[in-house]
């Protein structure tokens, strides 16, 4: 049996924090690699909101280190309000993307909650990159490399602010996983910062069953646990439906071990789908894999192991 509230999928169809087009494709690719039918097949109650939406994007270079900083608040608006009314309603929001500046949204909403409930909140960054970029240290300006480093205070006060106080995230309250593309700059601020980054060397040296027992540590009865989750997190060669890939990701059972001992917790109280982009895509095969990893996400497992 599972204890799972309902889940809800909210589409934010954009590509308006990336660097190539097409992430906007991503919430229709992942309702037709069956998500829904996959969550229900869990025992999951799926409720499918459709898509929210939002400026279409003007694709126009970086204004002040920003690429469309105007049409990722309004994004991002969105995105907060419907992730911190299911909060509310006591659902389980899956977002999905979407370009990852949507993080900023859903996570200023989770933090709300759980700063209004007296939760702990822990957040589970999978990507490949930090996002952890400013405008001054930023090389491309899309706003996707960024929301890390906004949700953490560092950044345009419209984002920063999103939900009234900032920061809207601790440092010490989010795990980085897979990491293996980090800027100059953001190396250097992801240090002095003190991020938690699990990156793919320390992934190699330790394995990913020790390195997630470590991230998630402390996680307890208390903790809403988010998980982030950018498709470019796995390793290209299983999944090259991402704007940006890196060499060197998660293979598959790495990446499905990462998702059932994320599971064991059963604290996962909201989720990102992110990165996403069917442009990239080969017969809607990364959209597959991120639903296959969804559903050992909810629980899915070979052998009944408790
Ligand atoms: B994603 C990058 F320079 N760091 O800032 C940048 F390598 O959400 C990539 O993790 C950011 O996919 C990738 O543009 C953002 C680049
Ligand atoms: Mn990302
Ligand atoms: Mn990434
Ligand atoms: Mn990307």
């Amino acid at each position: 049996m599972n204890t799972f509230p309902p889940v809800v999928l909210i589409g934010a169809p954009t590509d308006i924090g990336a660097g190539h087009r097409g992430a906007s494709m991503g919430p229709e690719a992942l309702r037709v690699a069956g998500i829904a039918h996959a969550l229900k097949g869990r025992g999951l109650d799926v409720i499918d909101r459709g898509n929210l939406a939002g400026p279409v994007n003007p694709w126009l270079p970086p204004r002040d280190g920003y690429r469309h900083l105007e049409e990722v608040v309004a994004w991002n608006r969105a995105v907060l309000d419907a992730v911190y009314a299911e909060l509310e309603a006591g659902t389980l929001p899956i977002l999905l993307g979407g370009d990852h500046c949507l993080a900023m949204g859903s996570i200023t909403a989770v933090a709300r909650h759980c700063r209004e409930r007296g939760k702990k909140l822990r957040v589970l960054w999978l990507d490949a990159h930090a996002d952890f970029n400013t405008n001054v240290i930023t090389p491309s300006g899309n706003v996707h490399g960024m929301p890390v480093a906004c949700l953490c205070g560092y950044g345009p006060a419209e984002l920063t602010h999103l939900g009234g106080a900032s920061p809207a995230l601790q440092p010490g309250e989010i795990r980085q996983i897979g990491i293996r593309s980090v800027d100059p700059g953001e190396k250097k601020l992801v240090h002095d910062v003190g991020l938690d980054i699990y990156d793919m060397r320390y992934i190699d040296e330790i394995g990913v069953s020790r390195a997630m027992k470590e991230a998630l540590e402390g996680v307890d009865a208390d903790t809403h646990l988010h998980v982030s989750f950018d498709v470019d997190f796995l390793d290209p060669a299983i999944a090259p439906g991402v704007g940006t890939r890196v060499k060197g990701g998660p293979n598959y059972r790495e990446a499905q071990l990462v998702m059932e001992m994320i599971a064991d917790t059963g604290r996962v109280g909201s989720l990102d789908i992110v990165e996403l982009n069917p442009a990239f895509d080969k017969r809607n095969q990364t959209a597959k894999l991120a639903v296959d990893l969804v559903e050992s996400l909810f629980g899915k497992s070979t052998l009944m192991r408790d």
